[in-house]
C-alpha cells in the first residue's frame, strides 16, 4: 500500500435517462457496487430533484461512493472513493457502467494520502476531545442539521439548530430537548417526537377538555405520565377542578420541561397540583376505590415504561379507581400508525366499561406518525361524552382562551371514517 485511499473519479456518458432519474433504482446500484467491491456499507443518502437529477452518497466503512446525475444529458458524475487493501474500487466502477447503460465514460484514479508525503504522529486523542468539546460554531459554515422520528418503514424529520438544550440517558428512556426550526423547542423521548411548542395544544386540548366539559363537575383528578406539563395545564384551568394527583415514572422529563419547555411546564406549582415521580401503573393499582372523577393516561407510545399503559390489566384498575360517574381518557395511538394497539385499546375498554360508553376521539397532529391521532374514553356511568352545554363550552374556551378545541370540534371529534368504524367493529 503507498497510499491511504484510491479515489476514481468517473464520467459516465450516453447513459439511460429513465435510470438516471430513478432515485430508488441509482440507490440499490449503488449499495450493490459498494457490496460487490467488498466494501462494508453503513449508510445511504440519496435525493430525487424537481424535475430531475439524482444526488446521493453510500457511506461505507472504507469511505464512500457519490454519484450527481443529469438525465437530460444522460450524465452521472461518480466518485469512488475507498480506503485499505480489501475493496476494489475498480469493481464498483465496472458494475456501475453495466448498470447505467453507459455508452461512453472516463475514469481517472488518484492516489489519496501517498504514504511517501505523510509521516505518522503519537496522536493524543484525549486532548484533541478536549478542545473539540469547547468548540461553538464559529459562524462560518451553514449547519443543516436534521432530528429524524422514524421507524423502519417511515419518518418525520426536522431541521434543528444543532444544538441540544437538554440531554440525558434516564434509567428508562433518552430525554432530549431540541430547538427545531419549524416547530419550535421539541421535547423527544427515545428519538420520538412527544411534543412540539408549536402544536402540543392539539394534543393538551383535547386529552382533557372534552371529558371535563361532558362531566359538568371534575373535582379529583388523575394524571398518568405527562411530564412535560402540558395536560396538567390544561386539568387546571378548570375551576371546579379541586386537585390533579400527577405520576409520572420519569422525573428527568419534568426536569427537561421545568428547564426548557416554560410554556408546558407553567402549572407545575400550581398548589392544587400533587405531582409525584413514580410508577403511576403501580401507583393505579393501590389507589384507593371510588376516587377519581377523570383519570387521563398521557404516555407515550406502547414501547418501553409506557408499553404496561396500554395492558388490560391496567385498565380494570383504572375502573376501580374511578367513582360511580368517573372517566378514563387515554393516549389512543393512530388508527393509520398503530392499528393493532389502537383497536386492542378500544375493545379492553369496551369490555370494562360496556360498548355503550366507550368512545374514540380523534385529532389532527402534524408531528405524530400520519398526523391523525386518536384519545379514547370510557365512563364508568351511562354519561353520554358526546353531549356538552355548547353554551357553556364557548363561554369557557374563550375565557381559557383555547386554540383547538371547542364545542364544534367536540362534536366533530366522535365522528369517524368509514375504515376506522369498521376497525373498530362498530
Ligand atoms: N408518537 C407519539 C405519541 C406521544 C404521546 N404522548 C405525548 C406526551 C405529551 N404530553
Amino acid at each position: 500500500m503507498s497510499s491511504l485511499g484510491r479515489h476514481i473519479l468517473v464520467e459516465f456518458l450516453g447513459c439511460n435517462p429513465d435510470i438516471m432519474n430513478n432515485v430508488s433504482r441509482i440507490e440499490s446500484s449503488m449499495v450493490d457496487a459498494a457490496e460487490d467491491s467488498g466494501a462494508t456499507v453503513i449508510n445511504s443518502t440519496f435525493h430525487h430533484f424537481s424535475p430531475y437529477g439524482v444526488s446521493g452518497v453510500v457511506v461505507i466503512q472504507e469511505s464512500h461512493l457519490a454519484i450527481h446525475t443529469w438525465p437530460e444529458y444522460q450524465y452521472a458524475a461518480v466518485d469512488l472513493f475507498t480506503c485499505g487493501d480489501t475493496v476494489d474500487p475498480w469493481i464498483s466502477f465496472d458494475f456501475l457502467k453495466n448498470e447505467f447503460g453507459a455508452t461512453n465514460y472516463s475514469a481517472l484514479e488518484m492516489q489519496r494520502g501517498s504514504l511517501n508525503l505523510l509521516k505518522r504522529i503519537d496522536y493524543d486523542i484525549s486532548s484533541l476531545r478536549e478542545k473539540a468539546s469547547k468548540h461553538v460554531n464559529p459562524g462560518k459554515y451553514t449547519r443543516n442539521v436534521w432530528f429524524t422520528d422514524k421507524d423502519d418503514d417511515q419518518a418525520l424529520s426536522l431541521r434543528y439548530t444543532g444544538e441540544v438544550l437538554f440531554d440525558k440517558q434516564t434509567e428508562y428512556q433518552k430525554v432530549k430537548v431540541i430547538d427545531t426550526y419549524k416547530y419550535g423547542r421539541t421535547l423527544t423521548i427515545d428519538n420520538m417526537v412527544m411534543c412540539t411548542e408549536k402544536d402540543e395544544f392539539h394534543y393538551h386540548e383535547m386529552i382533557c377538555h372534552p371529558a371535563i366539559f361532558a362531566h359538568g363537575n371534575v373535582k379529583n383528578v388523575l394524571v398518568i405520565g405527562g411530564g412535560d406539563g402540558g395536560t396538567v395545564r390544561e386539568v387546571l384551568k378548570h375551576e371546579s377542578v379541586e386537585k390533579v394527583t400527577m405520576v409520572e415514572i420519569d422525573g428527568e422529563v419534568v426536569k427537561a420541561s421545568k428547564q426548557c419547555l416554560p410554556t408546558l411546564s407553567s402549572a407545575f406549582d400550581n398548589p392544587k397540583l400533587n405531582l409525584l415521580i413514580e410508577d403511576g401503573i403501580e401507583f393505579v393499582k393501590n389507589s384507593e376505590p371510588g376516587t377519581y372523577d377523570l383519570i387521563i393516561i398521557d404516555g407515550s407510545d406502547p414501547i418501553g415504561p409506557a408499553e404496561a399503559l396500554f395492558s388490560y390489566a391496567f385498565y380494570e384498575n383504572c375502573y376501580k379507581a374511578l367513582n360511580d360517574n368517573g372517566i378514563v381518557v387515554a393516549q389512543g395511538e393512530s388508527p393509520l400508525f398503530n392499528s393493532e394497539v389502537f383497536v386492542d385499546l378500544h375493545k379492553a375498554l369496551k369490555k370494562l366499561f360496556g360498548q355503550k360508553n366507550s368512545e374514540v376521539m380523534l385529532f389532527n397532529i402534524a408531528t405524530y406518525p400520519t398526523g391523525l391521532w386518536s384519545f379514547q374514553s370510557a365512563c364508568k356511568s351511562n354519561l353520554d361524552i358526546k353531549k356538552v352545554n355548547v353554551e357553556e363550552v364557548s363561554k369557557k374556551t374563550n375565557e381559557f382562551d383555547l386554540k383547538y378545541y371547542n364545542a364544534e370540534i367536540h362534536q366533530a371529534a366522535f365522528v369517524l371514517p368509514n375504515y376506522v368504524k369498521r376497525m373498530l367493529n362498530e
